[in-house]
């Protein structure tokens, strides 16, 4: 049968008199049914990836491109005058992510079903993701952000666990979505939640009563915890993921003739950052009811489990009072006591306890005593952690700590977002690269090679015409595509420094009305959703837009400078916004982020890299080379030390440097008080002024020094650009999540064995 064929039995009409809604519909199906040939018995030891967050995107172009069906779906559905780019419109994006964290679940899942290794991921279905963003006023609203529809890649069973929340019983019931690799097997999903959600208690945004657990327990992922309810409501989540996820292991483990004593042989557990660090003692109180004696089952878990680290950031490593666990998890209390007390006979250090003495639950510290595993995700970042942040710990355990740098998935990062770059590059050096991302590297051989430089530049031209219009469709904005198209985009937090940029968009706007003008127009554009609690991340949003307005009110400076601010950012947006960047901003303050896997999509896809020497950005900088990425800034060891030093004062440098002091007090100057709101504006400058916890005015001078060389670069040297561009793409090979994941099987999982 034709696929023509195979999608009209599925429709049950012509294709040519469907909707796009019917036809989406009939894909969906199709990808199912193909997608179930392809489930593999498991043998031996099966991953369970356990995380708060999985932002797997919109899951029907990805899907057929692994299951090679792309081509034909998109050349059967052309015939018929149908659109597959407009039949995507149709599917909701899942919005079941926040950021890096949540897309890196989602790439390794794709990896590990495309090299074929038994390994699940376990979560929740959030009904309204994290939330919907738009802009009213120059401020950020928020909404849900609805994707369950009535069709949806996630399919409910009838298996259900029991889970007791504050002594209360409640019923999660599993959800599954299928994980198809390219060319590889069928792996799941797993996403649990409850019958009783109910989703017309949210009003005013996304405001709801806290404590109606058995109605709110899975409406958002991360609700507000700026108080004590919210807090507590996370609480709550993270252990009906983990119970009805440990459940589920031991299960589907005990299916395959696991006796619990030998659970280790059967699954590899890998926690994703704290949320899910509750499965430790979850996993022993489980086995305790199989009649495994303590300290048996903590040597189980042991084996069992590993944890990755993603953040160095104090406010991020979870510590929960003793009386919320007391209260909502009170069957777990006397387990973690126990281990708290096994921790305290391995160390006398009291700084690696589980329980501290402001009765704190570490989450992070029970990882570490009791998995066999705590990885890093970027080379620089592990040696941070070996040697400041969890140093007493590397003493206590040195053949625990190991790397794997972050990757990401090529087939939705390079394939899908950019066919007009895939289809120039097999053209070049062929498919390979597709499953084995190292073969990239083919390109080299071209690097001085015109016609394919040339080649390259005109890919990007038409993937910067392309976002020009759906820029011009969606947000109502036109941009010049001759100009640099300079992208940031990312969580909006101060560690990641949007505000720096903020501060030369400033600094370029007075250079520009002195005369003194910028080598080429450039495009700035910004993606990020701030959390609704965080006040002076959503304070940098509204400066933003309301830059963005003064610059496009004052004819002579727009003529070089445009400040986009996209609504809304999510990974469909980022499929847009990446292929057609000329210059990546990874600007974090150096030591902060831990990894960033943005800045690895936007290389591999031709963009030159203007970054801090932070996270994966100094393993970009290896492997391309100095000549090939622009870096500047202080280093993670002179931040360090200017933070133990403690003697940092950003009053000193806005006296000292008239540049810095002109674009600060631009923020309150008349310009931006006539378009914008004072109070924001004002808190925002204070906070400058006061405390710039994130180091922006140290870096300041040389991010503008840096930036207006990549500038000039661009505009008076294009050969040279475009070589530093080929450049970045042959070298992208080594951020593939398939290495990433190989590795993690290699070291810590042995999948299938
Ligand atoms: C993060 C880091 O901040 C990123 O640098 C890193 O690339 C990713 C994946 O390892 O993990 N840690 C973290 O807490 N988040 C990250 O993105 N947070 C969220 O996504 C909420």
């Amino acid at each position: 049968m034709s696929f023509t064929e195979t999608l009209q039995g599925l429709t049950g009409k012509p294709l040519a008199d469907c909707t796009n809604q019917e036809l989406y519909l009939a894909l969906l199906e199709l990808v199912r049914q193909k997608s179930a040939d392809r489930v593999q018995p498991v043998t031996g030891r099966k991953l369970y990836y356990i995380s708060a967050e999985f932002l797997i995107g919109k899951l029907l172009s990805n899907n057929l491109i692994n299951l090679g069906l792309y081509d034909e779906a998109r050349d059967a559905l052309a015939a018929v005058g149908k659109s597959l780019s407009d039949i995507e419109e149709v599917e909701p994006e899942p919005s079941l992510g926040n950021g890096g964290l949540g897309r890196l679940a989602a790439c390794f899942l794709d990896s590990l079903a495309t090299l074929n290794l038994p390994g699940d991921g376990v979560g929740l279905r959030y009904h309204f993701g994290l939330f919907h963003q738009s802009f009213e006023d120059g401020v950020q609203n928020e909404k849900p952000d609805p994707w369950l529809t009535a069709h949806s890649w996630a399919e409910k069973t009838d298996i259900t666990y029991p889970v007791e929340l504050a002594g209360k019983e409640y019923t999660a019931r599993l959800y599954k979505l299928a994980v198809t690799g390219y060319e590889g097997r069928t792996n799941t999903l797993n996403l649990f939640d409850l019958d009783t959600i109910d989703e017309s208690i949210v009003h005013d945004g996304i405001a709801f009563d806290k404590t109606a657990i058995d109605k709110n327990l899975t409406l958002f992922l991360y609700p507000d915890d700026s108080d004590e309810a919210g807090r507590r409501l996370r609480v709550y989540q993270q252990y009906l993921m983990v119970s009805a996820g440990a459940q589920l292991i031991l299960a589907e483990c005990a299916a395959r003739g696991c006796d619990y004593h030998d659970l280790a042989d059967y699954a590899a557990i890998q926690i994703n950052d704290t949320h899910p660090s509750m499965v430790i003692p979850e996993l022993i109180r489980l086995l305790g009811e199989k009649g495994i004696e303590f300290e048996e089952a903590v040597k189980i878990v042991t084996k069992t489990c590993a944890y990755t680290n993603h953040t160095i950031l104090a406010e991020a490593l979870e510590k929960w009072p003793r009386a919320y666990l007391d209260a909502v998890v009170p069957q777990l209390m006397p387990i973690i006591e126990k281990l708290d007390a096994l921790a305290r006979t391995r160390t006398k250090d009291e700084s690696l306890a589980i329980i501290d003495k402001d009765d704190r639950v570490h989450m992070a510290h029970m990882d570490i005593h009791f998995t066999h595993s705590t990885n890093g995700v970027a080379a620089l970042h592990t040696e941070i952690l070996k040697n400041s942040e969890l140093h007493g710990f590397y003493e206590l355990y040195p053949e625990k700590f190991n790397n794997k740098t972050n990757g990401i998935t090529f087939r939705r990062w390079l394939l899908e977002c950019d066919p007009r770059l895939t289809a120039a590059l097999e053209q070049h050096i062929g498919t390979g690269f597709r499953k084995d991302a190292a073969e990239l590297e083919k390109l080299l051989a071209f690097a001085d090679d015109e016609a394919v430089l040339e080649q390259l530049t005109a890919v990007k031209k038409a993937n910067k015409e392309a976002l020009a219009d759906w820029l011009l469709r969606t947000q109502k904005v036109s941009v010049n595509t001759d100009a640099v198209f300079d992208i940031q985009s990312k969580r909006l937090h101060e560690y990641k420094r949007q505000q720096l940029n903020l501060l030369y968009l400033i600094h370029q706007y007075y250079e520009i009305k002195a005369g003194h003008l910028p080598a080429a127009p450039l495009v700035s554009i910004f993606g990020a959703k701030a959390a609704p609690a965080y006040t002076i991340a959503k304070d940098i949003i509204h400066a933003l837009l309301t830059l963005s307005k003064v610059i496009a009110a004052d004819p002579e400076v727009s003529k070089w400078l445009q400040v986009v601010f996209v609504e809304n950012y999510n990974v469909t947006a980022a499929e847009k916004l990446i292929p057609a960047c000329d210059l990546s901003e990874q600007i974090s303050l150096a030591s902060k982020e831990a990894s960033g896997t943005g800045n690895m999509k936007f290389m591999l896809n031709g963009a030159l890299t203007l970054g801090t020497m932070d996270g994966a950005n100094v393993e970009i900088s290896q492997q391309v080379g100095e000549e090939n990425i622009y870096i500047f800034g202080q280093t993670s060891d002179q931040v360090i030390h200017r933070y133990a030093v403690g003697d940092y004062d950003p009053a000193q440098w806005v006296e000292g440097d008239v540049n810095i002091r002109r674009a600060i007090n631009f923020l309150t100057g008349p310009e931006m008080l006539a378009a914008g709101h004072a109070e924001n504006l004002t808190r925002l400058h204070n906070e400058l002024i006061h405390k710039d916890w994130f180091q922006t005015l140290p870096d300041f001078n040389a991010y503008v020094v840096r930036k207006g060389q990549a500038l000039s670069d661009y505009a008076c040297d294009p050969k040279g650009w475009r070589r530093k561009c080929l450049v970045n793409i042959a070298k992208a090979g080594m951020f593939s999540s398939d290495r990433t994941i190989a590795e993690y099987d290699r070291d810590i999982w042995h999948l299938g064995k």
